[in-house]
């Protein structure tokens, strides 16, 4: 679908009439995020039909990180490729379902990447899952795609967003110029926006984290979240709440929407990979809208922008959120190499 034909009108005019930094938002990117939004307004239907039109389940197939893929991860993929291949703007994409790059037929230097549908695994229980994309810039236009191209560190990014597909479908998007949201109108099938300068708050209650991995943390990470357990009996001021959805996209949402703190940290069950999400489509894009919302995100020792890729599909240690969580976060980790 291309920007003229999109359906997406409101979504369109708030491209058009948007300005970032006090620039007008490039045609090129207008056209990428638009077919973007087309693709996930038609992904939402998908989604929602679910097991009516024999979508649960699993595909039978497995992808590159070596995970079963349900049929959605496999139509979420193949719609959001047909979605944007179109678009002159893009030179390439990259996704968490396939191992190498795209290239695309058109002549511009934005470069997408995407994890298509990730909680995949809560769509047979009806639990909300989400599309998350990043949009680089390819420092050669002119030179034949390669993987390289795409390893540059968060701070890169040109754009970076997620869909929701939950009880409402809802985008936030930035631009490096704060961070907005819309929600899907499923009768006109048009993103409308329904929230400028999106903020995180400095202090939290409620942290996330999957409390079945704690034998398995680094020692800040638990000292953490002990902390958090033990409330005003402890060292802490306030008593904490905990959520954990299973499914980033809807916790970052929560984050982003009423604060709090989202963990997913490097633990030694797996000790020679740095963590279980994936830096270039989800620690990245979700780190982007954080810090744009007055959060921060870190892999406990840098942050998680400042990251320099050394591989498409390479894994981090994510904690993102409120500031003065991150920050408390980042005083332990730091306690914790000078003492090691
Ligand atoms: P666990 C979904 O599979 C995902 O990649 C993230 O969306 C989510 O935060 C995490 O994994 C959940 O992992 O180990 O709690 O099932």
């Amino acid at each position: 679908m291309t920007a003229s034909s999109t359906f997406n009108t409101n979504f369109k005019q708030y491209l058009e009439t948007t300005q970032i930094k006090g620039e007008t938002i490039p045609a090129g990117l207008q056209e990428l995020l638009l077919a973007v939004a087309d693709t996930c307004s038609t992904l939402s239907h998908e989604v929602a039909q679910g097991a009516l039109i024999g979508l649960l389940g699993s595909a039978g197939t497995g992808n590159v990180q070596g995970e079963v893929q349900q049929k959605l991860d496999v139509i979420a993929n193949d719609l959001l490729i047909e979605g944007v291949q179109g678009c002159q703007s893009l030179a390439g994409l990259a996704s968490e379902e396939m191992e190498l790059p795209l290239p695309v037929q058109g002549t511009g230097d934005y470069l997408l990447l995407f994890d298509p549908l990730d909680g995949s695994s809560n769509i047979d229980v009806n639990v909300s899952i989400g599309t998350i994309f990043s949009v680089l810039h390819k420092q050669d236009p002119a030179a034949p795609l390669q993987t390289t191209d795409f390893l540059l560190s968060g701070r890169h990014q040109a754009a970076a967003g997620y869909v929701v597909y939950g009880p409402q479908t809802t985008m936030a998007l930035t631009l490096g110029d704060g961070v907005v949201m819309f929600t899907l109108n499923k009768v006109s099938g048009e993103f409308v926006l329904i929230k400028h300068a999106v903020e995180i708050a400095h202090s939290t209650k409620e942290f996330s984290i999957n409390m079945s991995n704690m034998r398995h943390w680094a020692e800040p990470v638990r000292r953490y979240v002990d902390e958090c357990l033990a409330g005003v009996s402890g060292e802490r001021d306030k008593d904490f709440n905990m959520r954990w959805i299973a499914s980033m996209v809807a916790d970052v949402h929560r984050v982003l929407s009423r604060g709090g703190i989202f963990m997913y940290p490097w633990d030694q069950r797996e000790p020679h990979k740095p963590g279980k999400l994936r830096l270039m489509y989800e620690a990245n894009p979700m780190s982007f809208l954080v810090e744009q919302a007055g959060g921060a995100s870190t892999n406990g020792d840098q942050l998680i922008m400042d990251l320099i890729p050394t591989e498409l599909h390479e894994r981090v240690s994510v904690m993102l959120g409120s500031k003065e969580e991150i920050e408390r976060l980042q005083h332990y980790h730091s306690q914790d190499s000078s003492s090691a």
